[in-house]
């Protein structure tokens, strides 16, 4: 090795969004959150070099889960085999038990976990997009007898006519299949019609 062929070179190392020299900090992981969700840090543009701590070629929750694990010493390094290059591959289902609505009034729309993936999930997200003349959501969710009842509540982000999701539990992988978390929606006070529910995984 002479390191002739050192063509690009990193700018902070794998997993130290903060660049302070500590790579496995809870901190650095949430950074990596809030980028997934769409927020902007005063870190930005994180380089995917800096945030991609599974070397998938991508920027997930699995990465946010990596920093968390290695913060709290579960594993030892970025990029080790146990994390799964399948993160996300688990398989929905989605049901809104609505129907017609009175103005107001209160709904849950249900989220079941239907197929687990070959590795271990510790966290989930999806972004749902909806109309917001017809139904809001405040970002409140139910987690009560559902696969996530013991992990956290997610981190909801509710703009206009999109809400992301964000659910992580770097201790506990879910088990088994089932519903994973309700989201709790309101039809508009003037609510005109029905709206489609469009979900997109990340
Ligand atoms: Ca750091
Ligand atoms: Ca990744």
């Amino acid at each position: 090795m002479d390191g002739q062929f050192c063509a690009t070179t990193c700018p902070r190392a794998r997993g130290d969004v903060d660049g302070d020299g500590d790579a496995a900090e809870a901190f650095d992981g949430l950074q990596i959150l809030r980028h997934v969700m769409g927020i902007p840090t005063v870190y930005d543009p994180i380089p995917l070099c800096v945030a991609d701590t599974n070397c998938s070629g991508d920027v997930g929750l699995i990465d946010v889960v990596s920093v968390l694990r290695r913060a709290t010493h579960l594993i030892p390094d970025y990029c080790v085999e146990e994390t799964p290059e399948t993160f996300g591959k688990s398989s929905f289902g989605i049901s809104a038990q609505a129907g017609v609505l009175t103005p107001g009034e209160a709904f849950e729309v249900t989220l079941d976990l239907t197929a687990l993936q070959a590795g271990p999930t510790y966290g989930y997200g999806f972004i749902m997009t909806f109309d917001p003349e017809v139904v809001s959501f405040s970002g409140a969710v139910d987690r009560t007898g559902t696969l996530s009842a013991r992990w956290g509540n997610p981190t909801v982000q509710v703009s206009g006519n999109t809400l992301r999701l964000a659910a992580l539990n770097p201790y506990t992988p879910l088990t088994g299949t089932g519903t994973l978390v309700k989201l709790v929606g309101h039809a508009a006070l003037d609510a005109v019609g029905p709206t489609d529910l469009q979900f997109t995984r990340f």
